[in-house]
């Protein structure tokens, strides 16, 4: 099969909020076609890549009408000829004709479509689904994640009705993927029931979790723990609690406004109750529990709770190797979000994980809170052998096709390519049940 990149066409397409996104295919000499569409964040990392937005009224500003005249511009003759099966060097042409830290002259959005695109271009070309041939192509041996899946919603994704952005499960006590997303939706339909009871079911928020109508953000952990026990389990047995705390988002003035309950805690203080919650509640996962700037809070959260849970660095890390790094000699967290669209490539993304595995950091591959049918993250997950991946709730098919695409691949590769307890097996939880199953 020939792989030459023949010509890339860039179009666009809608997201999950209704907003307008760059989607890019990519044909290949011999007859291969690849296509990938942007994601797009709410609770962005300040050093994150950005996207090219036009401006203006019209949708708001956010119409993408430059990014898709670059790619069919600049980014097509600058890549047509080269071979597919080169992603480096496909990775490194974009970064050299963006020549910008934060990738703002082409825009994160059309360089991270044309980027995995090409991707799946050449996996089409060498006749392999996705996940088969990043495994191949990265030497990785591919397993089939532990899901990371929202019951409630907040944050940014909920209109700030409470200032906690994802309140979690995780079933790493489940003998397969499939048990884990049964686990879950007897669960989140348990917290539905429990909301609508209290009369507080009003929807759901951005990523599909239920809108968190709550008097206080520890009464969202209470109700969770609750709906984990009205599905019949027992919390911190076979399911654990995943944070994702976003706090960069109501960080204000060196604190953290906690707007719900009208109080402002200083990042001692915010250490403080999150300990608390750890101590009250099974949860094995908190990401960005400080602020992206509040490098001291982040060491002193990981040196005193670093042992017990899994720290994840999003907007801390933004999926970039060198921060990783730098956070590793620094004592900083203990796990990186991999995000493609916050490096921009993939090639940056997958150094990001190389970088996070030899600090002995764990990995989570990630959807944005803005996604599509896209389905490239499933796939990376399992042919980058992450162990965890984290794409929003259990509602929503921008959501749910990426679940059910890890089950067909599950399906193809067998029940023992699930990674069952093993990413969380040094947290709290995993010590503490010794990563069995139950
Ligand atoms: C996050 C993501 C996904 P967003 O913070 O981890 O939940 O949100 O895409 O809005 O940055
Ligand atoms: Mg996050």
């Amino acid at each position: 099969m020939k792989t030459g990149i023949k010509s890339l066409q860039a179009h666009r397409v809608w997201d999950s909020r209704g907003n307008p996104t760059v989607e890019v295919t990519v044909d290949l000499e011999g007859g291969a076609r690849g296509r990938a569409i942007a994601p797009a964040g709410a609770s962005r990392g300040t050093r994150e890549a950005v996207d090219l937005r036009d401006g203006g009224s019209r949708l708001r500003g956010l119409d993408v009408k430059a990014a898709i005249a670059n790619v069919n511009g600049r980014i097509a003759s600058a890549l047509v000829g080269k071979d597919a099966l080169d992603q480096a060097g496909v990775d490194s042409t974009l970064i050299e004709l963006d020549g910008t830290p934060l990738k703002s002259e082409l825009g994160g959005n059309a360089m991270v479509a044309t980027s995995l695109a090409v991707l799946h271009a050449a996996a089409a070309g060498m006749n392999l689904p996705l996940w088969k041939y990043v495994a191949q192509t990265y030497g990785e041996e591919a397993s089939i994640p532990l899901a990371e899946i929202q019951i409630f919603g907040g944050g940014a994704h909920a209109g700030r009705r409470v200032d906690v952005q994802d309140f979690m499960v995780m079933v790493p006590g489940a003998e397969s993927f499939d048990e884990a997303l049964e686990v879950t939706a007897e669960i989140y339909a348990a917290a539905g029931e429990i909301m609508a009871r209290k009369g507080r079911s009003v929807g759901v928020a951005d990523e599909g979790g239920w809108w968190p109508v709550f008097d206080s953000n520890e009464e969202a952990l209470e109700t969770l723990v609750t709906a984990i026990e009205a599905a019949g389990e027992k919390p911190g047995n076979r399911v654990v609690i995943s944070l994702d705390i976003a706090a960069s988002e109501f960080a204000q003035d060196g604190g953290y406004r906690l707007a719900l309950e009208d109080r402002t805690l200083s990042s001692d203080e915010m250490i403080a109750m999150l300990g608390s919650w750890i101590n009250s509640y099974p949860i094995a996962s908190i990401e960005d529990p400080l602020a992206e700037d509040d490098r001291e809070g982040m060491r002193a959260f990981t040196r005193a709770y670093g042992d017990r849970v899994q720290i994840i660095g999003d907007d801390y890390l933004v999926t970039n190797a060198g921060l990783v790094e730098a956070a590793a000699d620094d004592g900083a967290c203990n796990a990186v979000l991999i995000k493609v669209n916050q490096a921009g490539t993939v090639t940056e993304s997958i150094a990001t994980l190389s970088a996070a595995r030899k600090a002995g950091y764990r990995g989570v591959v990630s959807a944005r809170s803005g996604e599509t049918e896209d389905l490239s993250i499933s796939h990376l997950s399992i042919g980058l052998n992450a162990g965890q991946l984290k794409v929003g709730s259990f509602t929503r098919s921008e959501r749910m096709a990426k679940w059910n695409e890890c089950l067909r691949i599950q399906d193809e590769m067998g029940e023992n390519a699930f990674v069952g307890g093993a990413p969380l097996a040094n947290t709290w939880w995993g010590k503490g049940r010794n990563g069995v199953a139950s």
